[in-house]
């Protein structure tokens, strides 16, 4: 089973950077692609399971760059989903809201 592993890259300053990193990450055991992005900083990596993120941060330091895991809380069907949505917050009062439901203790 693959996964997908977020990692953010410092010291990129051009697209022969993106390169130098992408050869790193595609160097490591187990890694089936590896999508860097210079303008965001970010390392996209799909591997097998085996596959650390240590052993990925090794491979991009060795190569001259800084490397670090991006953790992703739960599941994250797709990174591109729900970024910069608009009106995404809820600001109207929620029905469970004004209840009194604190004080009830002591
Ligand atoms: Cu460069």
């Amino acid at each position: 089973m693959m996964m997908t592993i977020e990692l953010e890259i410092n010291g990129m300053s051009c697209e022969h950077c993106v390169q130098t990193v992408t050869k790193a990450l595609l160097g490591v055991a187990g890694v089936t692609e590896a999508v860097v992005s210079l303008a965001e900083k970010r390392a996209t990596v799909t591997a097998g399971e085996e596959v650390k993120v240590g052993d990925l941060v090794a491979a991009v330091e060795e190569a001259g760059y800084e490397a670090k895991a991006v953790l992703t809380p739960g599941p994250f069907p797709s990174a591109d989903l729900g970024r910069g949505e608009k009106g995404n917050l809820t600001p109207g009062p929620s029905p469970d809201d004004g209840r009194g439901e604190k004080g009830n203790g002591n």
